[in-house]
């Protein structure tokens, strides 16, 4: 009884008509008005709802990519052609956003075919519900999953192009690949499938001991070898379509092939080989580090440089954007750069970990074509987004949230979109199409991540986090026995003369790890980019900036920018209220509040704690603290519950 009651709120609380935010993007008003010819699909299925425009057609044409599509209008009919049912799914849902955006009334000439063959969400979600670095409550596949939200989040996805989804969380229990969990991940992928959805799961490297009751996971034993093997027979004879693997190895405590004295290639190519024969795919992920390096930045690419082109061809190394951790702005990691002989794929984080979780509104399609312009689409696989989904009435926690999975989807079909175009396309979708709107609240979103970076690390900072919950600041944490590496100051290295961490030829050398220029530009001070400046380089004080100020004044200056630009969105919000309906404006506004006394608290906690190094004055012509340091330094951050507006700031 309990089960069917859940059940049924969940149901009722993402299907519901409120303005709660839970039909996403897919604001369709009213029936659809249209004739729908051609092809029995479920395309056409989603036409017949929801098109009100002309007469369309769907049709076949086989010379097309298989998930792309034509759509063409002529003589006052529009006709989508497609290879395969996916394909016109596609196309149907790029109409659908014209009509939603208010731009299908021209004539319609258009030819789309996906960047990356792979684009895959990576959900964090553990076997008891709960989601790690989730902040819009429990999981929707694991614990009282609803089959109808299942079937909501594919159409999601698949209006935005994700065509895969890892269910469960990279820090994987052995128990993913239980006879019993399996039997759930055929009812998810049955659920997925009809909207070009592959599953893959995350796995434990050690499941043939702690699953199989093996001695060893040792990935040259026969036993364990043939312990996957049959794990993967079982795995496709449920799910025929599954994708393959995703492991993180011998990272943060996590089993791995190294336990054994194995390589990364050797564990990798140990499950390659037991996919290989159903198409399947591993996704091995490059986020290692250890306490003993003397740069955290440098070690994924020492440990996987040496490995290329030892991996089977099945294999593709899953890299996070940056050389750390989904810092709010990280260079890119220079493995992408330096591998050549390896299958790669990028990994970006939808969910804001250390982006001000779901109570900052910050857009991320900036941040993401940043890095896709410094490393080439055309030298990726795939892409992966670990996702903001939640069962949470509005799915990501705030509503803004839901526009980072829309970008993820957009950009992994087409990473040259610029997020101008994704943030109108999605705003008014959302929102509403009056002009004034989507123009003000493009560049409000634009300029959003670049607003957030500055209220916490401008200038290249970056791990000023308290530990464990990456919320707010907390950069003079370092309490004794905590692994250095795990604490702020091991990345400013603030000191009397300066601020930042040398990774420098004369440093740790960091630089040399990307090509030139490249190379050369980061390690000059003169000409390494002011956002990277702390990131690669120890900077004095009073260093001439290229705006004429001092560091200390322009970091001072960058910190106020931050505060006063997250007003301004709390500003302009206000004045968006005639456009936008009561319930999603109380709401934004609500966690905009948060958001400019978080941009305080980080700006005061900062600055006030790097002048105990600085010994000056902060300039006259901006805001001053508000705060008092050792009144900043008592708060208990205790975040039990990102949706408690009063988090950070209980004593
Ligand atoms: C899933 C960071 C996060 C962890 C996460 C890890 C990873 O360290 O804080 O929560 O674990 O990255 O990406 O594996």
């Amino acid at each position: 009884m309990r089960q069917l009651l859940i059940t049924l709120f969940l149901v009722l609380t993402h299907t519901a008509t409120a303005e709660d935010g839970s039909r996403l993007w897919h604001r369709f008003e009213g029936a659809g008005t249209a004739s729908i010819q051609g092809v029995k699909c479920l395309a056409a299925r989603e036409l017949q709802s929801n098109w009100k425009g002309g007469p369309i057609v769907l049709q076949r044409n086989g010379g097309l990519h298989r998930e792309g599509y034509h759509i063409a209008t002529s003589k006052g009919i529009i006709r989508i052609s497609a290879s395969t049912d996916i394909g016109l799914l596609y196309g149907a849902y790029h109409l659908l956003r014209l009509q939603q955006s208010g731009n299908a009334h021209q004539a319609l000439n258009i030819t789309e075919r996906p960047a990356f063959a792979r684009r895959i969400l990576n959900h964090w979600d553990n076997p008891d519900g709960t989601i790690e670095r989730g902040y819009s409550g429990h999981s929707i596949f694991w614990e009282n999953a609803s089959t109808e939200v299942i079937r909501q989040y594919a159409r999601a996805n698949a209006s935005v192009g994700i065509n895969g989804t890892v269910l469960n969380n990279v820090n994987a229990k052995p128990e993913a690949l239980s006879r019993e969990t399996l039997k759930q991940v055929k009812t998810i992928a049955d659920i997925l499938r009809p909207y070009g959805i592959r599953v893959y799961l995350s796995v434990n490297f050690a499941s043939p001991m702690r699953l199989g009751r093996l001695s060893t996971a040792d990935p040259r034993d026969k036993n364990v070898i043939r312990w996957w093997q049959e794990k993967v027979k079982e795995i496709y004879r449920q799910v025929p379509d599954f994708g393959g693997f995703l492991v993180k190895a011998n990272s943060e405590g996590e089993p791995g092939p190294c336990d054994y004295g194995r390589s990364h290639a050797e564990g990798a190519n140990m499950l390659a080989r037991a996919l290989k024969p159903y198409h399947g795919i591993v996704m091995w992920r490059t986020f290692v580090y250890s306490a003993n390096d003397d740069d955290r930045a440098k070690q994924a690419y020492k440990e996987f440089m040496p490995l290329d082109g030892k991996f089977l061809d099945n294999v593709i190394l899953q890299i996070k954007n940056g050389p750390i951790d989904f810092q709010p702005r990280e260079p890119y990691s220079p493995l992408f750069t330096g591998l050549k002989s390896t299958p790669m794929m990028a990994e970006l984080q939808i969910t804001q970990e250390y982006l001000g979780a779901a109570n900052h509104l910050a857009f991320l399609a900036p941040m993401w074509t940043e890095f896709f312009s410094l490393v080439k689409p055309q030298s990726l696989r795939a892409i992966a987004g670990v996702a903001n989904v939640g069962n949470n009435q509005n799915w990501c926690g705030h509503h803004f949230a839901q526009a980072n999975w829309y970008a993820f989807g957009r950009l992994a079909w087409n990473p040259t979109l610029t997020p101008e175009t994704i943030a109108r396309e999605w705003l008014g979708q959302t929102f509403s199409t009056n002009h004034d709107f989507l123009s003000t609240m493009t560049d409000l979103m634009v300029q959003s991540h670049e607003t957030v970076v500055n209220y916490m690390m401008p200038l290249g900072l970056h791990h000023l986090f308290a530990l464990g919950h990456h919320y707010g600041p907390q950069p003079w944490y370092a309490a004794p026995g905590t692994r250095p590496d795990w604490t702020p100051p091991y990345y400013h290295r603030a000191d009397a003369q300066g601020l930042g961490f040398n990774r420098t030829r004369k440093g740790s050398d960091a630089v040399s790890q990307y090509p030139q220029p490249l190379a050369d530009r980061y390690d000059n001070i003169l000409t390494c980019p002011d956002s990277y400046l702390t990131w690669f380089h120890h900077v004095p004080w009073d260093h001439q900036m290229k705006s004429g100020r001092t560091f200390w004044d322009e970091l001072c200056h960058k910190y106020s920018a931050g505060v006063d630009g997250a007003r301004k969105m709390l500003t302009v919000w206000d004045g968006m209220e005639s456009h936008v309906d009561a319930d999603r404006f109380a709401d934004v506004q609500h966690k905009l509040r948060i958001q400019v006394r978080d941009a305080e608290w980080w700006r005061d906690a900062c600055l006030l704690y790097f002048q105990t190094f600085s010994h000056r004055p902060i300039p006259q012509d901006m805001d001053h603290p508000v705060h008092d340091l050792n009144e900043m330094m008592q708060f208990r951050l205790d975040i039990t519950n990102y949706e408690n507006p009063t988090c950070g700031y209980s004593r």
